[in-house]
């Protein structure tokens, strides 16, 4: 049955693949959403199942308080929302984009009268609607809002409120991601020196997954030290020790025919922090390293 109290109903900007997974979640909780998208066929597909299409992002936003974005960039939100009377709306921007963009596009939708909320979607598509699938959104920006709409935005997926600074939902999203791509590299390089030689990717596969999870104490560990700016005591692998071990895997990346180049720049910062003072950064944890990234 669908419930269509002001509580709970909403408008949808935006049906890529996951403004249209949004969709449907919204539709199955018996939600009706008010929805929009430049290519008006995605939009027809979502009216067979139950969705209001609107003929424009105007009408679109004019038929409810709640307007979700999802969009493609920042760029296209501006594009979609440009000369839109946004006077008492309340605005979800789901669209990735960085901590900048998510402040002046507050900045902007305060300009015009409305609340305005930044969200980072740690999901795909697919884990959309799913809980156990463990997606989950980061928002930030007007508190007053989220509390308003926390129930509509949890049919999706799970809620983490991190702050009132409209940047702060990108920053978590991208600090995340960064992180996953780092990860990315380093089983990138793995497989590349394996490969061509009698040990199949599926028999490396468990032995990855089960030494990335056991060095996972890294990363607590890393938060400590870095609140603490202790990054010698009880170091058990000291950065000497890394350095001099990191010429191994160069030479065996030479050996096996493969580039370094996705695992070189991490080696290479221990390398500095450590010739930048040797007695005095030696014995540290690699944590120590972190502290030269900052511009
Ligand atoms: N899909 C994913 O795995 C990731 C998961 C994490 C979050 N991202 C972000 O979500 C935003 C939308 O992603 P998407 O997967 O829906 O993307 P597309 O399927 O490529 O759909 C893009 C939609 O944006 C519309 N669009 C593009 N440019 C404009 C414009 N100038 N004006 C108005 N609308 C525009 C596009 O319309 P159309 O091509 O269908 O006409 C789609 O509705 C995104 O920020 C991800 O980074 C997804």
């Amino acid at each position: 049955m669908t419930d269509n109290t002001p509580q709970n109903s909403l408008t949808l900007l935006g049906l890529g693949d996951m403004g249209t997974a949004l969709a449907r979640t919204w539709l199955a909780a018996g939600h009706r959403p008010t929805v929009w998208n430049r290519t008006a066929a995605k939009a027809e597909v979502l009216a067979a199942e139950g969705a209001v299409t609107a003929a424009s992002p105007a009408e679109a936003v004019a038929a409810n308080r709640l307007v979700v974005v999802c969009l493609l960039d920042d760029a296209s939100v501006g594009s979609a929302l440009d000369g839109i009377d946004l006077t008492g709306k309340d605005i979800v921007n789901l669209t990735t984009g960085t901590p900048a963009e998510g402040r002046a596009r507050a900045a902007w939708a305060e300009a015009r009268g409305a609340r305005f909320v930044d969200g980072g979607i740690m999901a795909t598509p697919t884990m959309i609607g799913v809980p156990e699938a463990g997606g989950y959104v980061f928002y930030s920006g007007s508190r007053a809002l989220f509390d308003t709409h926390r129930a509509t935005l949890e049919v999706p997926a799970g809620a983490r409120f991190v702050g009132e600074d409209p940047g702060h939902a990108a920053l978590h999203d991208v600090a995340l991601l960064s992180a996953m791509y780092g990860m990315f590299a380093g089983v990138s390089h793995a497989y590349a020196l394996t490969e061509g030689e009698d040990i199949a990717p599926e028999d490396l596969a468990p032995l990855l997954s089960e030494w990335l999870g056991a060095m996972g104490f890294f990363i607590g560990n890393a938060a400590e030290r870095l609140t603490s700016r202790d990054f010698t005591s009880g170091v058990v692998s000291n950065l000497a020790m890394q350095v001099a071990g990191s010429g191994t895997l160069l030479r065996t990346a030479e050996e096996q025919g493969v580039s370094a180049e996705l695992i070189s720049p991490y080696l290479e910062l221990m390398r500095s922090r450590l010739t930048a003072d040797p007695a005095a950064h030696g014995g540290e944890d690699t944590a120590g390293a972190i502290t030269l990234l900052k511009r």
